[in-house]
């Protein structure tokens, strides 16, 4: 698999057609699945990594956050939905989303819990925001990353029994979606298999050798794991299918 371009903001401004915006130093599944939806999709594109004090980037893509896919000169896409409605257009690489309208509409409500706001994701982070500030540093994220997390992703006392529930949900809904099948809809795999596979980055993060990351962070992901899910062999097998087939190994390719 060709490795991904990376290159600074200068270069990425002054390219033609598709630009990414991706997190630095953590295999954020935003980002991963953004870069694996535009592989997939055979769309060219230079990603420019983003980190906390990087205002000059945050200025071009309007966006507090990553990831975010500009094209051309159209305006940034930020969201996961939204970033692959880009790609299904400009792409050449088989379609991601199924033709069928019943598996559509279950594959964009099982991503939105993967993905969306108040999601299994963004519940996970409140999560682990809330393990970094009650355990002293022994579990989640360490206090200073906990706090500007927390402020930004909406961590407050009263969110914690919801974002319990919906992880737990959130794994019962995906483990029966995709059963023992290679992926969840026929025969190739959709941004559904794109987002289980990188939302593991997370809840169960690749070894140090294949998906190196910033210790303090994989510390994190991994004092939570039993906490965010005790998770099905067939989940880890697809995950591996995923990146054996379709994916480039988290952050540096
Ligand atoms: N906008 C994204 C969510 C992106 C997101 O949560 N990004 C986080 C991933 S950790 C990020 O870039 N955090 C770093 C920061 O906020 O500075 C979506 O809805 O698809």
């Amino acid at each position: 698999m060709e490795p991904i371009r990376f290159v600074d903001l200068e270069t990425a401004r002054a390219a033609p057609g598709m630009r990414l915006v991706v997190a630095a130093n953590l295999p954020s599944p935003w980002s991963e699945a953004a870069k694996g939806i535009l592989r997939m999709k055979e769309i060219p594109f230079v990603a420019v990594r983003l980190g906390p004090g990087d205002g000059e980037v945050r200025k071009w893509t309007r966006s507090r956050n990553a990831p975010a896919a500009m094209f051309d000169d159209e305006p940034a896409r930020t969201g996961w939905a939204d970033i692959l409605e880009l790609a299904e257009r400009v792409g050449t690489g088989r379609s991601l989303v199924p033709s069928s309208p019943s598996d559509r509409v279950r594959m964009f409500g099982l991503s939105h819990e993967i993905m969306g706001e108040g999601g299994m994701l963004w519940s996970g982070r409140v999560l682990t925001v809330d393990a970094g500030l009650t355990s002293g540093g022994s579990r989640g994220f360490p206090e200073p990353i906990a706090s500007y997390l927390g402020a930004r992703y909406g961590y407050s006392k009263e969110r914690l029994a919801l974002a319990r529930a919906r992880v737990g949900e959130g794994w019962k809904l995906v483990a029966d979606a995709l059963g023992d099948k290679t992926y969840f809809f026929g025969d190739e795999p959709t941004a559904l298999d794109v987002y289980l596979a990188a939302s593991l980055n997370v809840f169960a993060p690749l070894p140090e050798s294949v998906c190196p990351m910033w210790a303090p962070v994989r510390a994190a992901f991994e004092s939570m794991r039993d906490e965010l899910g005790d998770l099905p062999t067939a989940i880890l097998r697809h995950r591996d299918r995923m990146y054996e087939r379709h994916l480039g190994l988290p952050i540096v390719t």
